[in-house]
């Protein structure tokens, strides 16, 4: 028979020291300094016990942390839906971020009338994005932080129609990109190829400050550096005849009544006379989504419905973006937000 091995043991459940021979507390166990420590008899029964259960493998689900999406993050959304992703571009501080704060409160503030809210996997990202606007009570001048030139965010939106809410939701993804990132694209065409995602988008929302267009000194070089981008972005192919283009002049409030200021002469006319050939869709107009002073003409949100509703509405173009299967989702309720059943 052969002689009978000795296991060593410890009464303290968390030390290891039937595995790696150490005690938890460093003590020395051959010289008998942990009292909890013993030898036991390797009897069958006891080998039995001490053979570690096979562990049952379960394939693994992706938890969404319900922040931002990285292009590679977003084929969470695009190989489940069929989805619309819409890029808002524009000079740093022209309001890109803030329309997308604007965006999601105007759901909280019910104020889209037939279109609803469907769901997000990022609603963390669209907090923090309207954050500043949420301590608005708090604070006179609420503000957007800067949006940082790394990689393309994205954030995502499922919306629905009132009329039809049991058909499937359209899910849009949508990024602002950097205006930093924007601006040297503008004056260097290797920066511009980077923009390649821009050639794969939906809709394109190129947003001109009405800010800097309410400053008679600025105002030209505004109007000229936005024509030299879209130029620039033809000529480096990033805008094509396959680009829906949606040129739109931001702060509304900061224009209105401003008689110096022609937006059909100044805007609209040079902008669809020299582009509108040269892409799929071309469209100028103007938004608010956070007026300092809203008022009966200028809302709060001005200009998000119409933008809003062209997303819903623009053709999912054919590209790689494959649906692989569907879920679906019991109704739910975020913040103040009714959240639409998913098909
Ligand atoms: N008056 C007025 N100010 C606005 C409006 N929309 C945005 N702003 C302000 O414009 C400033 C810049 O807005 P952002 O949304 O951060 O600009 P951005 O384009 O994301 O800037 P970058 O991240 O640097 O590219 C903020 O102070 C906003 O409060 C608007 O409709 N009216
Ligand atoms: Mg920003």
């Amino acid at each position: 028979m052969p002689e009978a091995v000795k296991l060593k043991k410890c009464t303290e459940e968390h030390c290891k020291v039937h595995i790696d021979g150490k005690c938890m507390d460093a003590l020395d166990i051959d010289k008998g300094e942990c009292s909890h420590f013993y030898l036991e008899d390797s009897t069958e029964e006891g080998e039995k016990k001490s053979v570690p259960q096979e562990v049952k493998k379960v394939p693994s689900v992706k938890l969404y942390n319900g922040d931002e999406m990285n292009a590679d993050e977003t084929e969470q959304i695009t190989h489940k839906h069929s989805t619309k992703v819409i890029a808002v571009v524009g000079d740093s501080d022209c309001g890109k971020t803030t329309l997308l704060a604007e965006i999601y409160n105007s759901f909280q503030r019910g104020a889209n009338g037939d279109l609803l809210f469907a769901g997000s996997q990022t609603l963390i990202g669209f907090e923090k994005r309207s954050h500043f606007s949420k301590v608005e009570s708090n604070a006179n001048d609420p503000d957007t932080g800067k949006t940082i030139a790394r990689e393309f965010g994205f954030l995502h939106l499922s919306l629905k129609k009132k009329e039809f809410t049991d058909e499937e939701a359209t899910h849009i993804l949508l990024s602002d990109i950097s205006g930093e990132r924007f601006q040297f694209a503008r004056d260097s065409s290797t920066i511009m190829k980077e923009l390649g995602l821009l050639t794969n988008v939906e809709q394109v929302i190129f947003m001109i400050d009405g800010e800097k267009l309410a400053e008679k000194k600025a105002r030209a070089l505004t109007i000229s550096n936005a024509m030299t981008f879209i130029q620039s972005a033809l000529d480096n192919g990033i805008f094509n005849d396959q680009t829906n283009l949606k040129v739109v002049v931001s702060k509304w409030d900061k224009m209105e009544g401003d008689s110096t200021f022609d937006f059909a002469k100044q805007i609209d006319e040079p902008f669809t006379k020299r582009f509108s050939s040269r892409v799929k869709s071309f469209v100028v107009t103007k938004i608010a989504a956070r007026p300092k002073k809203p008022n009966k003409t200028v809302t709060s949100g001005f200009g998000i419905y119409e933008l809003l509703n062209d997303c819903y509405l623009v053709k999912r173009e054919l590209n790689n973006r494959k649906p692989y299967f569907t879920q679906t989702e019991s109704s739910r309720e975020f913040h103040n937000i009714k959240i639409q059943p998913e098909i």
